[in-house]
């Protein structure tokens, strides 16, 4: 039995979804709206007692942390390796993966949160924010979370999350002049591990993710949207997460893959 926890195709949330996509595994979605903070309510923190997302539940083993749940995707299931077996380029996508979780992704997360999430709890009663705050298990999100109900993140937090973001861009965009995939000659999980996040950044990040500004990431984006795996993990969405890639596919002019 191999069964997905998780919210959207989007982010360390979707990085399962796309991996279990691209090597064709099929497997069980259980969805836990994060809008509605379902990873904090008792049956998801009966499967991961941190209250994150993703979590991978395959015979009686529980995974958590997306990054080396991808690994152990590729190594446990048939399909195509999603590896380089060269041990220089495996090194290179890792090295990528290790940015992409402890510097890109935190970033993305902390600017799109506090220009989505923030501005909806504004209304709402401090108590019964206060209560959903209680909830959450791990300290360091509490105090993420506190932030965002609050207003209260520091302006220069966000700042710097924008100069790291557009930093990536420039950096991805280098490898992808020089190099197919982000980790040498094949598809790889540092493709998956950054198309996770970027995959929006046409419409999200218009005036640096364009084909005048970043043509070899454009190019790699293309790539990416007409892969018919990761079309179908965005096309697996409940929120807005689907329309926005069906939008963003428009925009650079990406088919539909055939079902
Ligand atoms: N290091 C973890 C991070 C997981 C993570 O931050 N997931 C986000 C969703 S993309 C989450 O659970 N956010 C909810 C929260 O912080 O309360 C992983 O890679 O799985």
């Amino acid at each position: 039995m191999l069964e997905v926890h998780t919210w959207e195709p989007n982010a360390n949330s979707g990085k399962p979804l796309f991996c279990l996509h691209e090597k064709g595994v099929p497997f069980t979605y259980r969805y836990v709206d994060m809008g509605a903070h379902e990873h904090h309510a008792p049956a998801f923190l009966a499967v991961n007692p941190d209250g994150t997302i993703p979590a991978i539940v395959h015979d009686g083993f529980t995974m958590t942390e997306s990054t080396p749940a991808m690994e152990y995707i590729d190594e446990a299931f048939a399909g195509p390796a999603l590896r380089p077996k060269d041990p220089f380029r495996r090194w290179q996508m890792r090295v990528l993966m290790r940015f992409m979780d402890n510097v890109v992704a935190p970033s993305l997360a902390m600017i799109a949160s506090n220009r989505l999430a923030a501005p909806r709890f504004a209304g709402e009663d401090p108590d019964e924010l206060r209560r959903k705050l209680d909830r959450i298990p791990l300290p360091e999100r509490r105090s993420t979370w506190e932030k965002l109900m609050f207003q209260a993140t520091p302006p220069d937090d966000i700042a710097e999350s924008e100069r790291r973001v557009s930093d990536a861009i420039r950096r991805f965009d280098g490898i992808l002049s020089r190099e197919e995939w982000l980790a040498g000659e094949s598809f790889s999980l540092a493709d998956i591990c950054v198309f996770a996040t970027f995959y929006g950044l046409p419409l999200a990040r218009e005036d640096e993710v364009n084909d005048a500004a970043s043509p070899h990431l454009m190019r790699w984006l293309r790539a990416c949207h007409a892969r018919p795996g990761l079309q179908a993990a965005l096309k697996m969405g409940k929120g807005f997460v689907t329309q926005r890639a069906a939008d963003v596919r428009q925009k650079l002019g990406v088919a539909e893959a055939a079902a």
